[in-house]
């Protein structure tokens, strides 16, 4: 895994370089929103299991999906996509800390698309379901700090297409 200041420091370690002024400023905007990060991170812990049911009230509930024949029907797959949907919140809140997308790729998308497909979870669903979620983080978090977790939703939605 990876984080912003050291993709920064490795970067210019491969050049054998101090931190150019592009570099500079990067990790300055690290720095400035630091605290910004951590707050989001601390209210969405707080709310993260009514973050998902607010997200799946949003977008799945009453489909085709929980109904007899869909992916979500039965309660053990309706758990199954529930814990999914917090795994992404967690590594996606993970992410918007280290302000680097590494660890998604690492952790949860390495081998997710095969899974789900051979399973036939369907994707266009999940996918909506995480735009539900980018939603209703952002509106708890605020549009700044909303802003900075979207582009790690985004990044999960795009691993998965
Ligand atoms: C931390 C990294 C990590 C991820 C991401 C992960 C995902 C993951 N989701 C799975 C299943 C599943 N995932 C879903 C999810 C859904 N079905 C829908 O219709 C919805 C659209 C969607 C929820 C948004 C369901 C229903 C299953 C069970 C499918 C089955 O067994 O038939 C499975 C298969 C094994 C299992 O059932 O536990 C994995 C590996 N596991 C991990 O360790």
């Amino acid at each position: 895994m990876q984080d912003a200041i050291t993709s920064v420091i490795n970067t210019s370690d491969v050049q054998g370089k101090y931190l150019d002024s592009s570099a500079l400023e990067k990790l300055k905007g690290y720095f400035a929103t630091g605290e910004l990060r951590v707050r989001a991170a601390t209210s969405i812990s707080a709310n993260a299991a009514a973050i998902v049911k607010e997200a799946v009230a949003k977008s799945l509930l009453y489909s085709d999906i929980t109904r007899p024949g869909g992916n979500m029907y039965t309660t053990r797959r309706y758990a199954a996509c529930i814990r999914d949907l917090d795994y992404y919140l967690r590594y996606s809140t993970y992410a918007m800390l280290a302000g680097d997308p590494s660890i998604l790729d690492e952790r949860v998308l390495n081998g997710l698309k095969e899974t789900y497909n051979s399973l036939g979870v369907p994707i266009a669903a999940t996918v909506q379901s995480i735009q539900a979620m980018k939603e209703v983080t952002s509106g708890l978090v605020g549009a700044d700090a909303g802003k900075e977790m979207g582009v790690y939703f985004d990044y999960i939605c795009s691993g998965l297409s």
